[in-house]
C-alpha cells in the first residue's frame, strides 16, 4: 500500500504489478501528464536538464546479436570495426565535451563483456576523464564483480547497462545473452557502489505490455536505477530492425511519463532517437518528466542533434543545463 497519503505517487515502490503499470499507461493523456509533471516538480527543478556526451571508444565487430544494433558482427551495417581508442584521443574528446557544456562523459565499447586484459586501459580512461572535472560513465557490456570494484576505485560514477525490453520480448531481440546475465551485471555495479544507468528501447515492434514490462522490470530492481535512458529505436540500414514501423510519438511520451511516475527520484533520459523528433515532441517529453539527454553530434555510431540546435531549443524552453549532479535534484533515487 502507498505510504504517502498526501501524494501516493511519491512512494518509492519495488512491487509493481503489470496491471498497475498498464493502468497508468491507459490514463487519459492529460491526467497522465499532470500526475507525471506534479511528481517531477516535487522531486526536481523542472527547468534543469542534465547532459551527457557519448564517445564510442571501441566501435563495431561485436559478438552479440542485438537486433537493433548496427555494431553487431551478425548484421551487415555500414559500421566499420575499430580497435580500442588510445587514451590521448579519449581525453581530447572529453575536453571538447566539457567545453561544450557536458557534465558527464560516457564511453561506450561494442563488447559482449569487459575482458581483464582491457581493464587497466579502461581504468586509466576513467581516471583521466575524472581528472578533467567531468562525471564518468562507461558502457562495456557484461561486468564482473572485481572489475566493478576496480572501475569504482578508478573514479567511475555511472555504469550503463540496459535491460532493453520486457523479459517476455527479450528473446525476440537478442539470443546471445540472457536477461539474467543483464541483471547479474547490474547487481555487480550496484554492489560496487557505482550509480546504475539502466533503461531500454521502445519502437522495436514490442507490444504495449512489453513497454509496461520493461518499466516494471526496472522499477522492481532492488534499487531504482539512478539514471533511466529511454531510447527510441534508431532504424539503421543493415540491421533486422531497419524497416520497423515507427512508434506513435504519443506512446513514446506516455513511456517517459510512466517511467517518471514509477521511478520518481531517478533521472529519466531522453536518449537515442532525438535526431528524428520534432522540437515540440522533445518539449513534451520534458513536460512528461524527462530531465536528461545525450548531447553532442554523435551517439555511438548514429547522429544526434547539433549542440547549437539543442542550445537553441533549451533557450526557447527556458531550460538550464545542470552544472553539478546534485543541483537539479531535491533528493536522490532509492
Ligand atoms: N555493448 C554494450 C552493451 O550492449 O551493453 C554497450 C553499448 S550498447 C550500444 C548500449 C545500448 O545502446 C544498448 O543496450 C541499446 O539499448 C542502445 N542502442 C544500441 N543501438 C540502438 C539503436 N539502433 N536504437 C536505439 N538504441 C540503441
Ligand atoms: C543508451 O541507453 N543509449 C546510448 C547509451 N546508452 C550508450 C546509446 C545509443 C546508441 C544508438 C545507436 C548508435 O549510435 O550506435
Ligand atoms: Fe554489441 Fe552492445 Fe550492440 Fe549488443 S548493443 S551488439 S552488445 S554493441
Amino acid at each position: 500500500m502507498p505510504k504517502n497519503i498526501a501524494n501516493p505517487d511519491q512512494t518509492i515502490r519495488h512491487d509493481w504489478q503489470l496491471e498497475q503499470v498498464e493502468s497508468l499507461y491507459a490514463l487519459p493523456f492529460a491526467d497522465l501528464m499532470f500526475r507525471a509533471q506534479t511528481l517531477h516538480r516535487a522531486n526536481f527543478d523542472p527547468n534543469v536538464v542534465q547532459v551527457s556526451t557519448l564517445l564510442s571508444i571501441k566501435t563495431g565487430g561485436c559478438a552479440e546479436d542485438c537486433g537493433y544494433c548496427p555494431q553487431s558482427a551478425h548484421h551487415e551495417s555500414a559500421v566499420k570495426a575499430t580497435p580500442l581508442m588510445p587514451l590521448e584521443r579519449v581525453l581530447e574528446n572529453a575536453t571538447k565535451a566539457k567545453e561544450s557544456g557536458a557534465s558527464r562523459f560516457c564511453m561506450g565499447a561494442a563488447w559482449r563483456n569487459l575482458k581483464d586484459r582491457d581493464l587497466e586501459r579502461i581504468a586509466a580512461m576513467v581516471s583521466g576523464v575524472k581528472d578533467l572535472g567531468l562525471e564518468t560513465c562507461v558502457t562495456l557490456g557484461m561486468l564482473e564483480g572485481h572489475q566493478a570494484t576496480r572501475l569504482k576505485e578508478a573514479g567511475l560514477d555511472y555504469y550503463n547497462h540496459n535491460l532493453d525490453t520486457s523479459p517476455e520480448f527479450y528473446g525476440d531481440v537478442i539470443s546471445t545473452r540472457t536477461y539474467q546475465d543483464r541483471l547479474d551485471t547490474l547487481d555487480h555495479v550496484r554492489d560496487a557502489n557505482i550509480n546504475v544507468c539502466s533503461g531500454g528501447i521502445v519502437g522495436m515492434g514490442e507490444n504495449p505490455e512489453d513497454r509496461a514490462g520493461l518499466l516494471m522490470a526496472l522499477a522492481n530492481l532492488p534499487a531504482h536505477p539512478q539514471s533511466v535512458p529511454i531510447n527510441l529505436l534508431v532504424q539503421v540500414e543493415g540491421t533486422p530492425m531497419a524497416e520497423m514501423e515507427t512508434l506513435d510519438p504519443l506512446d513514446f511520451v506516455r513511456t517517459i511519463a510512466v517511467a517518471r511516475l514509477m521511478m520518481p527520484k531517478s533521472m529519466v533520459r531522453l536518449s537515442a532517437g532525438r535526431e528524428h523528433m520534432s522540437d515540440e515532441l522533445q518539449a513534451m517529453t520534458f513536460l512528461a518528466g524527462a530531465n536528461s539527454i545525450f548531447y553532442g553530434e554523435k551517439l555511438l555510431t548514429t547522429d544526434n542533434p547539433d549542440t547549437a540546435h539543442d542550445q537553441k531549443l533549451f533557450a526557447r524552453l527556458g531550460i538550464n543545463i545542470l552544472q553539478d549532479s546534485d543541483a537539479g535534484e531535491h533528493a536522490s533515487a532509492a
